[in-house]
């Protein structure tokens, strides 16, 4: 029997973080039959695309950025460094999917172009850009919260003739810049890993800032081996630390800022910035994401960092953030502003300076012409949503899910849609996805995808699909938590503001273990919120 006409369980799309543990969980705990996925030519998702020079995870990861449902796995493998390179998370992943015996069952180099909910049979089809295709009676889409690479459209763009990658496709082979002048358009966290690390060979480089940035020292340092032990002896404890403190392992502070002067208020956010930037956000003061004055204080002293920092005060003040604080991605940097300091980066703040058109070799602003040999452009994703609108999945009645989210991304749980029984998304808008850590969000989220695919062999039943009043409900349930913040303020990839034409809609849910809890409870309730049908085969 071939492939093609083999009869599978469930289908997953995706082969990173998310991808590999479902086909490992559905495959190996529960014994379904799984085929999974993946356009790339081999594991990692994210981490296989995104390889730009500097890239690293964006928070203090090692060895927390990882699987957990394995001791041995975490006893065998070794971190280097607190905050984890991309080399080394794909070498990780790349172990994982051998060890776990799982690139037999993953098709790589295969682009899913079409996926068709067929009712009467209660079953997904999809097809492969070579057109093969697959039948399984559930769909996983592990597709990728960071995957749809968001590009400029300036007038003349594609003319330019020289190098061009984006950050999120970033070639296999050595990119070298040496000798070049380098332009660099995107200040978010690839941009700001990035740009460096260019610098240190380019001939000149050129930032185009749209947004200043708060950006916080990595510290980014080797990691002892006696922690990595200790982490290994209490990984049961701190993996339910993780678990119900938002995915991080280690405690945050409720302290209150009102019960400090303000002076003792600074002299902890010197402290927690020479310990650490992300500190500054979460373990200050209970608040600084909700509380304005809070927040504008922290704000103000990223702002006098900046300053101290950079020499020039004229690149200083360009480099000055103005949004509140922790709204957009907290970016974790090593050596960013101090780039600023070097003789070959310039940097052209686009609000002030707009570009206007590029040409073969140039970028032209208002201010003048900037001739170049290659552009980087480190300008984002169509984040959460896009990698599932691409995939663009006919549910029932053939509804496309492009007409469905045409003007909000309705969803319940973050993983199940109305109209699209028995497809589950991992990390998909209205989940914790990029607010908790992503590995273990999306083991937890596996983990409750099989408990309903369980719940529904169990009883013989063919389909489970989310009602339109639990979407309903879902969307004011994760809105409600945003709005006692000071996200929604804040145009960022988060609001789905940086894609031209995007509908405004927070799109994550800002609470991971109460909303863990809530899948719980969903499950218990049986199914609350889901309509069941009886499988048609039974
Ligand atoms: P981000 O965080 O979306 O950053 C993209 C950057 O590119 C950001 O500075 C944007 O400015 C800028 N941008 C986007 N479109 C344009 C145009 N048209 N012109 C000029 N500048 C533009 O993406 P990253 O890849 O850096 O990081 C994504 C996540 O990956 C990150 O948060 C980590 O979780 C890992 P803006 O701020 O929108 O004004």
């Amino acid at each position: 029997m071939s492939e093609a006409n083999k009869p599978y369980d469930a289908l997953i799309i995706g082969s990173g973080f998310g991808g590999l543990y479902a086909l490992h969980h559905l495959r190996d705990d529960l014994g379904l039959n799984v085929r999974a996925f993946d356009g790339a030519g081999g594991v990692g998702g994210t981490w296989w695309y995104n390889r730009y020079p500097g890239a690293r995870v964006d928070a203090p990861s090692s060895p927390f950025y990882a699987y957990t449902f394995s001791q041995d796995l975490v006893n065998e493998w070794e971190w280097t460094e607190t905050q984890t390179s991309q080399a080394s998370v794909l070498s990780y992943l790349e172990h994982v999917a051998d060890r776990f015996d799982l690139t037999k069952d993953i098709q790589f180099n295969t682009w899913i172009t079409d996926a068709r909910y067929d009712e009467t049979r209660q079953s997904w089809t999809i097809e492969t850009h070579t057109g093969e295709q697959f039948t399984a009676q559930f769909l996983i889409c592990a597709t990728g919260a960071l995957f749809v690479a968001n590009k400029p459209d300036y007038p003349g763009i594609d003319d330019f003739a020289g190098e061009c990658y984006h950050t999120g496709r970033w070639p296999h082979d050595k990119v070298s810049f040496e000798g070049k002048r380098v332009a660099v358009i995107g200040t978010g966290s690839s941009g700001i890993q990035c740009i460096p690390e260019i610098a240190k060979e380019a001939a000149h480089v050129t930032v185009f800032q749209r947004t200043a940035q708060y950006s916080l020292p990595a510290r980014n340092r080797p990691l002892a081996k006696e922690e990595l032990d200790q982490a290994r002896a209490d990984w049961e404890q701190l993996r339910t630390s993780m678990r119900y403190r938002g995915g991080w392992p280690f405690k945050t502070s409720r302290r209150r800022a009102s019960e400090a002067t303000p002076e003792e208020r600074h002299a902890l956010y010197e402290q927690l910035w020479a310990q650490g930037g992300i500190h500054l956000a979460i373990n200050s003061y209970a608040g600084v994401l909700s509380k304005k004055a809070l927040n504008d204080e922290v704000s103000e002293f990223v702002r006098g960092k900046i300053r101290e920092i950079v020499k020039n005060p004229e690149t200083a003040e360009k480099l000055m953030p103005s949004y509140y604080f922790g709204t957009k991605r907290l970016i974790l940097d090593n050596g960013y502003f101090e780039t600023y300091n070097r003789d070959n980066v310039s940097l052209v703040d686009i609000r002030q300076d707009p570009i206007q058109r590029f040409t073969e070799t140039s970028i032209h602003t208002s201010s003048g012409e900037h001739p170049i040999d290659m552009l980087v452009l480190a300008t984002g994703f169509d984040a959460v949503s896009g990698s599932m609108l691409n995939l663009n999945p006919k549910g029932r009645g053939g509804l496309s899910l492009k007409e469905k989210w045409a003007q909000r991304f309705d969803n319940y749980l973050g993983t199940t849609i109305a109209g699209f029984p028995n497809l589950f998304m991992i990390h998909g808008p209205g989940a914790p996805g990029v607010f908790f850590t992503m590995p273990l969000g999306g083991e937890l989220t596996t983990a409750w995808i099989g408990r309903c695919i369980q719940h529904l062999r169990d009883r013989n039943l063919g389909a489970v699909e989310a009602t339109e009043d639990a979407e309903s409900l879902w969307d004011r349930e994760i809105n409600s938590i945003a709005e006692r913040t000071l996200y929604p303020q804040t145009d960022s990839w988060y609001m789905g503001a940086n894609v031209p034409g995007k509908p405004r809609q927070f799109l994550g849910h800002l609470r991971g273990s109460q909303y863990f809890d809530r899948l719980t409870e969903v499950a218990e309730a049986g199914y609350e919120g889901f309509a069941v049908e009886p499988g048609r085969k039974a």
